[in-house]
C-alpha cells in the first residue's frame, strides 16, 4: 500500500493515526492474499471439498503413469456412483453449462465425484473420445454415460433423471428437492 513511511501527520490519536491505517491496509493485503489462495484452490476441489483436496491432486491430473486415460476414466465412472467431467469443481463451476448439471444434481440431492477437465488437457480430449460425445460436461451413473448439459436438464425438467437414479439404486437426499 503506498502509505507515507514514518510517522505521518496526527489523525485524532495522536502520533498512532498513521500507524493505525498501516495496520488496516496489511489487513486488506492480507485478506486479498487469502481470497486469491481460495479461489485458487477451488480449482482443485471435489464435490466432497477439502477432505478431497489431496485426493483430487491425485487423481485428476496425476493418474498412475503406467495408466492411460482410457483406464482412468474406465476406473472412475465404474467406482463411483456419479461423476461429472465438468469445467471447474462444484463449488466453482468455470462455465455456465458445468454449473447448470451442478446445480440439477444439487437440486436433486445425490452425491457425486467432479472430475475437473481443465486441470488436465489429456482427461478433457480423453473424456470426449470415451464417450464418443464432443462438449464438456459430461454425467455418467453407475458407469453408463447419461449426458451432457441440454440432456440433463431436460431429463430433470421431465422428471426422467430423478427416476434414472433410483433405477440405478442411487441414494438421493430427498430433502434437497422437497
Ligand atoms: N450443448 C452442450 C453445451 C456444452 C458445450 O457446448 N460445451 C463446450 C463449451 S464449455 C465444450 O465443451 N467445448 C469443447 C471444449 O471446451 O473442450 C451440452 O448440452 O452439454
Amino acid at each position: 500500500m503506498l502509505l507515507p513511511a514514518g510517522d505521518g501527520p496526527a489523525l485524532g490519536t495522536g502520533r498512532g493515526g498513521w500507524s493505525g491505517l498501516r495496520a488496516v491496509a496489511h489487513a486488506c493485503q492480507l485478506l486479498a492474499i487469502l481470497l486469491w489462495m481460495h479461489n485458487g484452490l477451488g480449482y482443485i476441489y471435489d464435490s466432497v471439498g477439502l477432505n478431497g483436496l489431496m485426493a483430487t491432486r491425485k487423481v485428476v491430473p496425476q493418474k498412475d503413469a503406467d495408466m492411460s486415460i482410457e483406464q482412468f476414466i474406465d476406473n472412475e465412472v465404474k467406482s463411483n456412483d456419479v461423476v461429472l467431467f465438468m469445467k471447474g469443481t462444484p463449488q466453482f463451476p468455470q462455465c455456465g453449462f458445468s454449473g447448470q448439471v451442478v446445480q440439477i444434481l444439487d437440486h436433486v440431492g445425490v452425491g457425486y465425484k467432479g472430475l475437473n477437465v481443465l486441470e488436465s488437457a489429456e482427461l478433457r480430449d480423453g473424456i470426449k473420445t470415451y464417450s464418443n460425445w464432443p462438449t464438456i460436461p459430461q454425467l455418467y451413473v453407475k458407469g453408463e454415460f447419461v449426458g451432457g448439459c441440454d440432456i440433463i436438464r431436460e431429463m430433470f425438467q421431465a422428471g426422467e433423471l430423478q427416476q434414472l437414479l433410483a433405477d440405478k439404486g442411487v441414494t438421493v437426499n430427498a430433502a434437497a428437492s422437497a
